[in-house]
C-alpha cells in the first residue's frame, strides 16, 4: 500500500491570481506534485521496514543510512513531496506584507531588517542554476533563521537546516505565465506569502 498520498492544496487553484495562474497551480499540484508523490512510494517500497516507518523530515536528514541505490531517489522525490506541501501551505489569497511575532525578530537579527532580507531572497534566488528552491530555514546549531538555496528538490533537511519557506524556481513553477522572466515571478510571490504560517513553523521548531 502507498504510504503518501498527494496533499491537499488548502485553496483552490485561482486563488492566487494574479501572481500565480490557476493553470499553473493545478499542473504543479496533481502532475508535478503527484509524480514526487509516487516517486517517492516507489523507492520506499525498495527499503527496510525501518527506514519505511521513519518520518519523512527524519528520513531526509538521514540520508546516509538510505542505501546508496536508493538515495538519490528519496532525496529527490521525499525532498519534492515534503518542498510542495510546505509550499502550498506557505501562501495564500491576499497573502503579502511582512512577518510579525516572533519570525520578524529572527529575520531581522540576521539580515538587519526585513527590506534587506527580502532584497537577498529574491536576488540569489533568481540567480539559482537551473532548478532548485531559495530557503529561509532554522539552522538548530546556531539557533538563527538563514537563506539557502538547494539544487532541484534536495531538502534544506539534507543540511541539518529546518525549512521555513521555499521559492520553487523550476520552470513548471512560472513557465506557462511568466516564460523566461523568473525575476517577475519571484518578486510577484511576495503578493501571496502566508506570513502567519512560515511564522507558526518557527514557533513550532522553537516551542
Ligand atoms: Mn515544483
Amino acid at each position: 500500500m502507498a504510504k503518501y498520498e498527494l496533499p491537499k492544496v488548502p485553496y483552490s487553484y485561482d486563488s492566487l491570481e494574479p501572481h500565480i495562474d490557476a493553470k499553473t497551480m493545478e499542473i504543479h499540484h496533481t502532475k508535478h506534485h503527484q509524480a514526487y508523490t509516487d516517486g517517492l512510494n516507489n523507492a520506499l517500497a525498495n527499503l527496510s521496514p525501518e527506514l519505511q516507518n521513519m518520518e519523512l523530515p527524519k528520513l531526509l536528514s538521514n540520508l546516509s543510512q538510505v542505501p546508496e541505490n536508493v538515495r538519490g531517489a528519496v532525496n529527490f522525490h521525499g525532498g519534492g513531496y515534503e518542498n510542495h506541501a510546505l509550499f502550498w501551505n506557505s501562501m495564500k489569497s491576499s497573502g503579502g506584507g511582512k512577518p510579525g511575532g516572533s519570525l520578524e525578530e529572527a529575520i531581522n537579527s540576521v539580515f538587519g531588517n526585513f527590506d534587506s532580507f527580502k532584497e537577498q531572497f529574491i536576488k540569489n534566488t533568481i540567480a539559482i542554476q537551473g532548478s532548485g528552491w531559495g530557503w529561509l530555514a532554522y539552522n538548530p546549531q546556531t539557533k538563527k533563521v538563514e537563506f539557502t538555496t538547494m539544487p532541484n528538490q534536495t531538502s534544506p533537511r539534507t543540511k541539518d537546516l529546518v525549512p521555513l519557506m521555499g521559492l520553487d524556481v523550476w520552470e513548471h513553477a512560472y513557465y506557462l505565465k511568466y516564460q523566461n522572466r523568473r525575476a517577475d515571478y519571484v518578486n510577484a510571490w511576495w503578493n501571496v506569502i502566508n506570513w502567519d504560517e512560515v511564522d507558526s513553523r518557527l514557533s513550532k521548531i522553537k516551542a
